[in-house]
């Protein structure tokens, strides 16, 4: 038929493979199967690619996206053995994804070309821009945020210098690498302690929040920067304010919507509320309750923030909400947020009408189009021919 072939990729080397393999299946049971085809592919904890059979009904389980048995490969022993035996094996999977005929088209051995890919993985490779890249490089449409965008989204210094840039407030912060600390330890600790105590410390790469501790006093700090130095090569330490979380998700290419924001309150804090969804030890508030004119403030914000990344698909972004003077800071920008029905992103746009299948829908038509105007773009191509 001509249903829309949408190549899904999951797992992967991080901590977050559970996340990705719980995610994968909860879109694969909301994709409306009368209008689309799902390809798994699946990375393995140590990075190995299995490409799984068409999907026309979503699995029942995680197990059943693993292809952990030869048989519920697309192949033979042999096959199976191909594609396990380390990074080479991307490459005949990269084939399946880019097999050459036109969209829509199946060539003599059935193959047909991906029409869009949707990553669904965390951390250091999925959501940093290197995948992103594969795809850009492979002629692939991908959803969400582009190479740059991604990579500044995982970088919690670079994206810090993007929104200074744009003229968004922040909290202070302060930042150095492992070879400063080394060379001069008395000087970065001197640096950083300009902005009091408490501070948080983090590694720049935002990969998890595995390497974050806050620090009251010298001694803190310089073990909250020899645990963050574990992580990263980077560090990041922040000004601790006093204040509220808030969030709000972003959808949209070249004119982004908005939707209402939600909050993140903490265990200490949720009995307080008549609140809505619990997720772990914190509960989501949404719409948050603020006053009108901050939600139209920390919307705008939002929408910002996803430009000065040159943001495309989706993004959360995060801020604080100053208990004392109620006044706005961004915290950071999130170009693969949580995905699940119960995640914050979904659950806001919920909140603002747009149900978990229209955002599926919605961000596989933006992928297509951004990859449109980009195939559009001259770049000079002919000239080398
Ligand atoms: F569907 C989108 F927009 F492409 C999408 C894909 C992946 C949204 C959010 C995510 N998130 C993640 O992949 C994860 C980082 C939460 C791991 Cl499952």
């Amino acid at each position: 038929g001509n249903k829309i072939r949408v190549g899904l990729v999951y797992g992967g080397r991080s901590g977050e493979h559970r996340v990705s393999l719980q995610t994968a299946l909860a879109v694969l049971k909301a994709f409306d199967f009368a209008k689309y085809e799902l390809i798994p592919f699946y990375i393995t904890p140590r990075g190995q690619w299995r490409s799984g059979p068409v999907l026309n009904a979503p699995p029942s389980t995680v197990a059943e996206l693993q292809f952990s048995s030869p048989s519920a490969t697309d192949g033979t022993a042999e096959n199976e053995e191909e594609i396990l035996s380390g990074g080479s094996a991307l490459l005949p999977v990269l084939q399946g994804m880019t097999e050459q005929v036109p969209a829509g088209q199946s060539s003599a051995n059935g193959n047909r070309r991906m029409d869009v890919m949707l990553p669904l993985l965390h951390g250091t490779f999925g959501e940093d821009g290197t995948i992103q890249g594969l795809f850009e490089m492979a002629g692939l449409p991908y959803v969400g945020a582009g190479v740059l965008a991604s990579s500044v989204g995982m970088d919690k210094v670079a994206m810090k210098m993007i929104f200074a840039q744009a003229g968004l407030p922040q909290v202070g912060y302060r930042h150095f690498i492992r070879y400063q600390w080394n060379s001069d330890r008395e000087a970065v600790l001197a640096n950083v302690e300009e902005l009091g105590y408490p501070c948080f410390v983090k590694p720049a790469n935002l990969g998890s929040s595995v390497g974050v501790s806050k620090a009251r006093d010298r001694g803190e700090l310089t073990a909250a920067i020899e645990e963050a130095l574990r992580y990263d090569r980077k560090v990041i330490v922040e000004e601790f304010v006093d204040a509220r979380e808030i969030e709000v998700s972003v959808l949209g290419n070249d004119a982004p919507r908005a939707s209402v924001p939600g909050e993140i309150c903490s265990s200490n804090e949720f009995y307080d509320y008549k609140a809505k969804y619990v997720d772990g030890k914190s509960v989501m508030v949404i719409p948050a309750e603020i006053q009108p004119e901050t939600a139209e403030a920390v919307r705008e914000m939002a929408v910002q923030a996803f430009r000065a990344i040159d943001g495309s698909g989706l993004c959360r972004a995060d801020f604080f909400l100053r208990r004392s003077d109620g006044r706005l800071f961004i915290n950071e920008v999130n170009t693969l947020p949580g995905f699940t029905p119960y995640s914050m992103y979904p659950l806001m746009w919920k909140e603002s009408g747009v149900s978990y299948r229209e955002l599926l829908d919605t961000l596989i038509q933006l992928a297509l189009e951004r990859h449109q105007e980009r195939q559009s773009i001259d770049y000079g191509g002919d000239e080398a021919e």
